[in-house]
């Protein structure tokens, strides 16, 4: 199977530590795809009209995209038991949807300072990408620390890999400060060695 990379995105990280976790890394074959919403570059538009990364070309059908498509696939085929039963199911799906809510809002404010040209940037719009991040993570930090402290998750691989996106592109917003008790499960469970595998500046 193909898999198109690039290791800043926190997509794909969670891909990769799904891979990590599950012992099948040697499953794929990464091919480096980098562009952007203004120029595609070598984003493989041909397989996701989107022309957004992850996307997993594989060999029993259609290429596959979207991070959470490409995940629930992966566990299927490699029984990596990352998606538990329901009504457990729930919980990790949303607390999925918060991790990828969060990367991408902080995706979208880093696409507004680096493409647009200065005089175009709405610093309000940005600031309100970031409250809807300050929003997920004290959401976090209220309803789902039990969660979080639980059986490994894909819940807690979309969190983590969300939260080391704020760390390596919003390294100016403090978050630690204001989510202690979030920060100190984030500092364990980011040395587990699938986390340690795939962080963007390895
Ligand atoms: O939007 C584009 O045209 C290109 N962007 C992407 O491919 C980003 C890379 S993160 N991927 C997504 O937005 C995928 C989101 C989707 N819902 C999923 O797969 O879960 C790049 C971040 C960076 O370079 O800083």
């Amino acid at each position: 199977m193909k898999l198109f990379h690039a290791p800043a995105s926190p997509f794909v990280r969670k891909v990769m530590v799904l891979l990590h976790e599950a012992k099948a890394t040697d499953r794929v074959t990464l091919v480096p795809a980098s562009g952007s919403p203004l120029d595609p570059g070598t984003l493989p538009v041909d397989r996701n009209p989107l022309g957004k990364i992850p996307a997993l070309e594989r060999p029993d059908g259609p290429t596959l995209y979207d991070s959470r498509v490409i995940s629930r696939y992966l566990d299927d085929l490699l029984q990596a038991r990352l998606y538990p039963a329901a009504p457990r199911l729930w919980d990790t799906l949303v607390i999925e949807a918060t991790g990828d809510g969060i990367a991408e809002a902080a995706v979208l404010m880093r696409y507004e300072v680096h493409l647009r040209p200065e005089t175009t940037r709405s610093p309000a719009w940005v600031d309100a990408q970031w409250q809807k991040i300050a929003r997920a993570l004290a959401a976090l930090e209220d309803r789902w620390m039990s969660h979080l402290s639980g059986p490994p998750d894909m819940g807690q691989i979309a969190v983590a890999c969300a939260l080391g996106y704020l760390d390596f592109r919003h390294a100016d917003r403090p978050w630690r400060t204001t989510h202690p008790v979030l920060a100190a499960w984030y500092a364990t469970f980011d040395a587990r060695p699938a986390m340690r595998g795939t962080a963007p500046d390895a």
